[in-house]
């Protein structure tokens, strides 16, 4: 039987790392968060020896957004898994590539594909995906995020950006299938990139509300746990950068109503 086994995890180091709390409050009394790269890898991807786990969770939050945000793997885990993840994943082909946007079908900027339990559908924009079955590196991954939260996902969707030309626009994961109020676990894996989050209110011609945007990193081995209620009020998106050349594989966890 096929099995994956994080060979590097012997060797992963930590250091002790200080809980840090990037909550601001700014003039008009609304969170701004900056999270960078370096803060994003601090610790964990150094050279520093110790056990791993533990993990050192970072809260952002603003109106409506609570998210926390951690190190899941060091960076020798994290590329073994990225490795196994590019040797292993099969994505989907064209037809299911394609999202539907003010009724107009357009082909996404990235490569796409979802596993999980049987008997699970997700349809977003248009699409109804049905996942794979578990690979072993997948369960694996999971597994860690049950670990580190004490949440079990049923379902995973995964996004392979070959660049920084590759991207996704600005959304929410609402979808009627969603367990309600569970939380969306986010892992994510190779290139490090920004990605923001912007209030309901603050989107369109004329915003109601002036909400400062949350702009965060994403780094190679990071999680980011979506809470309730941030799919609610928020827009999550991942800008193209040009300048970034290498892949980028994110997984977002996810737990589904299974309809009998
Ligand atoms: O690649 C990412 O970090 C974002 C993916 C995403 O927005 C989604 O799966 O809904």
């Amino acid at each position: 039987m096929d099995t994956f086994v994080i060979k590097a995890a012997g060797s992963c180091t930590s250091g002790k790392r200080k809980r840090e709390n990037l909550e601001t409050k700014t003039e008009e009394g609304l969170m701004d968060t900056q999270l960078t790269c370096d803060d994003a890898s601090r610790g964990l991807l150094s050279n520093e020896k110790a056990t791993w786990p533990p993990y050192t969770w970072t809260k952002i939050k603003s109106q409506g957004l609570d998210c926390d945000y951690t190190s899941l793997f060091c960076k020798a885990e994290a590329d073994d898994i990225f490795l196994e993840l590019e040797n292993k994943l099969t994505y989907f082909s064209d037809e299911l590539s394609k999202v539907k946007v003010f009724g107009k079908w357009h082909n996404i900027a990235r490569k796409q594909v979802s596993y999980g339990d049987p008997g699970l559908t997700y349809t977003y924009s248009g699409v109804t995906l049905t996942p794979k079955p578990w690979i072993p590196v997948l369960e694996c991954i999971r597994d860690r995020v049950k670990e580190a939260t004490g949440y079990n996902f049923n379902f995973v969707l995964i996004n392979r950006y070959k660049d920084g030309n590759d991207h996704i626009g600005e959304h929410r994961d609402d979808e009627k299938e969603l367990v309600p109020r569970s939380p969306i676990a986010s892992v994510s894996l190779g290139a490090c990139r920004d990605f923001f989050f912007r209030h309901g209110a603050s989107r369109g011609k004329i915003p109601s509300s002036r909400i400062e945007p949350v702009k965060l990193q994403l780094a190679h081995g990071s999680l980011l746990m979506m809470n309730y209620p941030t799919n609610v009020h928020w827009y999550h998106s991942l800008p193209a950068r040009k300048k970034i050349l290498a892949p980028r594989i994110n997984l977002t966890f996810r737990k589904i109503i299974l309809v009998k």
